[in-house]
């Protein structure tokens, strides 16, 4: 593939709800492009863009995957990115790569969570946006209650380009409103046809003259001068719609609304036209800003003889081709072997083999010029680096990728190598920023933290496929620990007189609740009844029985113990005597100092819908929470409920708060405190955690 300008890129994100048809939109631009020459479906699981086997095998779109393909004298890279909102990593990866977002939406489902989070996302990204309406062959699809509710919900910038005419409920042509010209559909090739008469018209929900009047108008509010002549009655110029469009896009004035049928392939080779046409080139947006040496903003131009500097949107470990790095290249070239600097760890690289990707078929290259997107293999740098020249050092701001909440303990399955496994969720995490793996420090378990049950799934699924591991998951232990309630004072005395040398230890302790964490360990022993030597000893008894306490094995928090007094055996008398009967103490001592459960406390701050708040309240009251107060979010139509919840009831919460808002919520916990663990609760911790 030759090597384009950046005036002759288009970088297009295709994303929106889960279903809407994205990636049978791009094979049916792929197709229609003359790039393939074959239509792939999802139900036969051999799309161009859903290759992985965990995508062939779900039927869904898992990653975002790249598609380059040419037409007409462009360069398109399309990234089909996952809607489903465990896969939001991906969606995150390719709106931030592009300069617009194309979003989907169903014909038949209309607007959805998804289309809002993708909108959003692009919006907060900077990125133009464009609706396209899909599935239009479906016998259920409406156009016309779509096109209102994208009016509705997205305010006065939503703006139809490309509208079916419908006569008898069947779509009988699709109107261009910028050329004026309708199309009807025969095998997915579009013949000019005559627009509407007045009689077809008449009976549409909406009305064609009064679209086009729309259209109009919104191009008016890009220009001064288009608005003296909108006003004037002056009709535009075909040039004139699509400049003002154009314009309108980057400006975040106007989202244009398409629509299509991936099926019958029709409305598709219009949408190919109106990307030409309408959607910006990296040239269009050309200052990306970044930080220098120092930390100080600099703006980075589009500009082909500036040095290099580009960012790693995406990671893949591809266990034959090696580490793949997916990279927007913001200024100058880049080109194989060319030494580079990783500006975010400071090391000197090699730029790898050079490539783009059609999904899973790799086109090699020599170089991309600043505006496109190319594929580096084998380089040592992971997603949210800067990779620049020598010559001017500089780092892009990192993707704000969603945190994970979703807590599940991992283990090797069966007699599996539990250290294989840690090595190739390292290899996960490189590629896969939603990810979080960690020790429990209390419980010592591995615990991996996904977006969700499907996340974590795939994650599994990739870990079989990929690198022969199989793991198995639980809901992670809860860190209890215990306490005790009472001050106590007892005798620990071990006594072992069996031939030869015997042993000899004898304390008295008295253990008391006390603020702390650690053990506290004093002694008041008058007169030598315990000699100081043997102190230690049985500090270190305590120590380690502290560790497993007496109720169901938890490490034992706020106890003083205090030896107040003893006696020893001039010649049996040892440390490790002194060690056992500070245990024995211990063993006594506790069960009657009314020992209690503790269990961990979180601090949680969950953001909802308004309108779910009430719901909400009622789950944490459910969950043994304590609502402690609610604010109005930063963002509009969310409510931020901050509670104190107990750890051991939020296994699942991550779950629940995606049902109950259909995936609009998000939270956060940090613990902050140990509590007593309520009464009718303790039998069944014990039961289910005694190690004896
Ligand atoms: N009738 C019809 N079905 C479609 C169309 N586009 C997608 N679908 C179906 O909708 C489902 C989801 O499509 P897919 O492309 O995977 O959606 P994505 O999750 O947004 O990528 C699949 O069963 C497709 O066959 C279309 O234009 N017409
Ligand atoms: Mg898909």
């Amino acid at each position: 593939m030759k090597t384009y300008d950046s005036t002759q890129i288009k970088n297009i994100a295709v994303a929106g709800h889960g279903g809407s048809g994205k990636t049978s939109l791009v094979e049916a631009l792929l197709y229609k492009s003359g790039s393939t020459d074959r239509l792939g479906k999802i139900a036969d699981g051999n799309t161009v863009s859903d290759y992985a086997s965990e995508e062939i095998k779900r039927r869904c779109s898992v990653y975002t995957s790249l598609m380059a393909f040419e037409k007409d004298g462009l360069k398109i890279n399309l990234l089909d990115t996952p809607g489903l909102f465990d896969y939001e990593a991906g969606m995150v990866e390719g709106i931030s790569a592009s300069g617009c977002v194309m979003i989907t939406v169903s014909g038949k489902s209309g607007v959805k969570v998804g289309t809002h989070k993708a909108y959003d996302y692009a919006e907060a990204m900077g990125k133009p946006r464009m609706f396209v309406v899909t599935k239009l062959d479906d016998d259920n699809a409406n156009f016309n209650n779509v096109l209102t509710q994208l009016k509705t919900e997205f305010g006065p910038t939503v703006c139809p380009v490309i509208v079916p005419v419908i006569a008898d409920r069947k779509i009988v042509s699709y109107v261009n409103l910028i050329e004026m010209k309708a199309y009807k559909y025969e095998n997915g090739n579009a013949v000019e046809t005559d627009m509407p008469t007045a009689e077809v018209a008449a009976n549409m929900e909406y009305r064609i003259d009064g679209l086009i009047e729309a259209v109009s108008e919104a191009v008016a509010e890009t220009d001064e001068e288009l608005m003296e002549k909108f006003f004037g009655g002056e009709a535009f110029t075909q040039k004139e719609l699509i400049d003002g469009i154009h314009k309108g896009m980057n400006e975040g004035k106007i989202t244009p609304v398409v629509c299509c049928s991936a099926v019958d392939l029709s409305g598709i080779d219009m949408l190919l036209k109106e990307i030409s046409l309408l959607l910006p080139a990296p040239s269009d947006n050309d200052v990306k800003m970044a930080q220098d040496a120092n930390g100080e903003p600099v703006e980075i131009k589009c500009d082909k003889n500036a040095p290099l500097a580009a960012f790693v949107f995406k990671t893949v470990a591809d266990p034959f081709v090696g580490k793949m790095s997916f990279i927007k290249v913001h200024a100058g070239v880049i080109k194989t072997n060319k030494d580079v600097v990783n500006a975010t760890t400071g090391t000197n690289e090699k730029v790898g083999k050079l490539m783009t990707l059609l999904g899973k078929k790799q086109i090699e290259l020599a170089e991309a010029n600043c505006g496109d997107i190319v594929v580096a293999t084998k380089m040592n740098i992971n997603t949210n680096d800067t990779i620049c020249d020598a010559s001017r050092v500089v780092k892009f701001d990192a993707i704000q990728f969603p945190v994970p909440t979703y807590a599940q303990a991992v283990r090797a399955k069966g007699s599996g190598d539990e250290a294989k496994i840690s090595g190739a969720i390292a290899r996960l995490l490189e590629e896969d920023k939603t990810l979080r793996y960690e020790q429990n420090p209390d419980t010592l378990e591995m615990v991996l933290y996904t977006l969700g049950g499907l996340h974590l799934d795939s994650v599994a699924g990739k870990l079989h496929d990929t690198f022969g591991v199989d793991i198995e998951t639980s809901a992670p232990k809860i860190a209890y620990k215990e306490t005790i309630r009472k001050k106590v004072k007892v005798q620990g005395r071990h006594k072992k007189q069996s031939g030869g040398h015997g042993q000899f230890g004898d304390v008295w302790i008295e253990f008391e609740p006390c603020i702390t964490d650690e053990l506290i360990f004093e002694e008041r022993v008058f007169g030598g009844a315990v000699p100081k030597n043997f102190f230690p000893a049985v500090e270190k008894g305590l120590q380690e029985c502290v560790k497993k306490g007496v109720l169901a094995g938890f490490p034992v928090v706020g106890l003083k113990a205090i030896l107040v007094d003893g006696s020893y055996h001039p010649v049996d008398s040892s440390e490790m005597a002194f060690k056992i009967a500070a245990s024995l103490a211990f063993k006594d001592g506790i069960p009657k100092a009314e020992p209690m459960l503790l269990e961990p406390i979180s601090n949680l701050s969950v953001i909802v819908p308004d309108e779910n708040t009430g719901d909400m309240i009622g789950e944490l009251n459910k969950r043994r929470g304590r609502v402690l107060g609610m604010n109005p979010s930063d963002k509009k139509g969310l409510t931020e409920v901050v509670a104190e919840v107990p750890e051991a009831e939020m296994a699942d919460f991550t779950m629940i708060l995606r049902q109950m808002t259909q995936g609009r919520g998000s939270y956060s916990m940090e613990r902050a405190r140990y509590d007593q663990l309520p009464g009718n609760l303790v039998a069944a911790v014990i039961a289910n955690n005694r190690i004896d």
